[in-house]
């Protein structure tokens, strides 16, 4: 016999990746671990049908079953397949994995594995299964669609490629349905949970750390409670925050679990946890210290991040110098050819002692030909009250000050020295170059 396995608390990828590989090797049997995210054990009571797959039960029961095959989806962690362990020791050789997720230290060193670097695992599966010319019913569509959303966040996740994309795209035309799918990836949290996450948004601290907002969540829980990285996540959207600290203990289980969320890459998840004794990626990770108590973990929390600056990129490392100027006198007319002569869409006015007196952009400029005045001075136009910055200020103050004040250029100021500017465009192009891998 051929079995198809997948993580414990398997997920929707985890489920259709193991769909997937059903119809790929039809005479295996799909064994669904004993544990599964909430949301998933809907799903496979109303696909119960079309899915036959059986329970971890079904294994126990087999007495000397003639193993041939076992086929491993969505992990190639042992960790994530403990309960399995009998049957992957007993397959030797004879393992097939087919996994997304970047390798670790803990994963299985035997058998053969495909390894993808799509959002979703079960996008590699979907061009095995185009390739053996195999059709998706529609039902089974909707499964696959609820897949790949759920791992790359609706296609917006950063680990997310156009090959996900891709087949979205062909899984709508093989009849995928948005309802079904709309409906199981609502979010859905229980009693206990929205409790602690009225808690949560009540008792979070925002604080400005070199000019990100870092979030501490600090609880102490009547009982443990599932789902508290997905609770955090929500709360970070909420308040806008850059990270989120989330440090929790239980009245009914000694220790500390603590996670932590990034989404800029001046703060690594992981590193933070490394301290702990966790793991995980630079956006998201976890680690659970044993003897440990709340306050104590949230001051060396503390202590760890602000006693070294954070590597934020500063606004000197970015900004443009020389700075083109233009003087007050000079003509919205002439201001324009020179603006546009040079690709840019503003500059700093500068009067004849070198002291700045305001912006003048193309903007500014079409407002006044609109009232046909293309040859009245700069100074008439341009905007006097100039916002300005520091060239050591972190970056991501240049960048919030932009898109808060709807400027298209700070320039940068320094003893009362106009010494670069920053535009929209220098912290695009800089954003481009920097981002952080999400993983699930
Ligand atoms: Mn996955």
């Amino acid at each position: 016999m051929e079995i198809i396995l997948t993580h414990a608390r398997a997920d929707f990828d985890a489920f259709s990746s193991m769909l997937c590989a059903k119809r790929l090797f039809p005479e295996a049997i799909a064994v669904l671990p004993s544990t599964s995210i909430y949301k998933l054990r809907e799903v496979l009571s109303l696909y119960r049908d079309i899915t036959d797959f059986r329970n971890a039960g079904y294994l126990k029961k087999l007495k000397k079953p003639d193993l041939k095959r076992v086929i491993v989806v969505d992990t190639k962690k042992r960790g994530k397949l403990k309960e399995f362990d009998p049957w992957i020791t007993e397959a030797g050789r004879r393992l097939m994995i087919f996994d997304h997720h970047p390798p670790t230290s803990d994963d299985l060193a035997r058998g053969s594995l495909e390894q993808f670097a799509y959002g979703a695992n079960t996008t590699g599966l979907f061009f095995k299964l185009r390739e053996c010319n195999v059709r998706l019913t529609p039902e089974e569509a909707s499964i696959a669609l609820l897949g790949i959303y759920a791992d790359t966040g609706n296609l917006t996740y950063p680990g997310t490629t156009a090959e996900d994309a891709e087949v979205v795209s062909e899984l709508l035309r093989l009849g995928a349905d948005l309802k079904t799918v709309n409906h199981y990836l609502r979010p859905f949290y229980d009693l206990a949970q929205r409790f602690v996450f009225r808690e949560m948004l009540s008792s979070l601290k925002e604080m400005d750390m070199d000019g990100y907002n870092v979030v501490l969540v600090k609880q102490e829980l009547e009982e443990p409670v599932q789902g508290l990285s997905a609770l955090l996540a929500n709360a970070s959207d909420m308040v806008g925050a850059d990270a989120i600290l989330g440090v929790f203990s239980s009245k009914t289980k000694p220790g500390v679990q603590l996670i932590i969320q990034s989404l800029v890459p001046e703060i690594q998840a992981f590193e933070i946890v490394e301290h702990f004794d966790g793991g995980g990626h630079p956006g998201a990770a976890a680690a659970f210290i044993p003897k440990a108590n709340l306050d104590d973990v949230a001051e060396t929390l503390m202590t760890l991040l602000t006693e070294v600056p954070l590597p934020s990129t500063r606004v000197k490392e970015i900004m443009t110098q020389p700075v083109f100027t233009l003087p007050p006198d000079l003509s919205l007319q002439d201001a324009a050819d020179a603006l546009s002569g040079r690709g840019i869409h503003g500059a700093p006015v500068l009067d004849k002692s070198g002291k700045m007196v305001g912006v003048i952009s193309l903007r500014d400029v079409e407002k006044a030909a609109r009232s046909n005045l293309l040859h009245a001075p700069a100074k008439g136009f341009m905007a006097h009250k100039v916002v300005t910055i520091e060239p050591d200020a972190p970056l991501i103050t240049a960048k919030k000050l932009i898109s808060s004040r709807d400027i298209g250029r700070l320039p940068v100021v320094e003893d009362g020295r106009l010494v670069g500017i920053i535009s929209r465009a220098d912290i695009l192009k800089n954003d481009n170059d920097t981002s952080i891998i999400q993983d699930n």
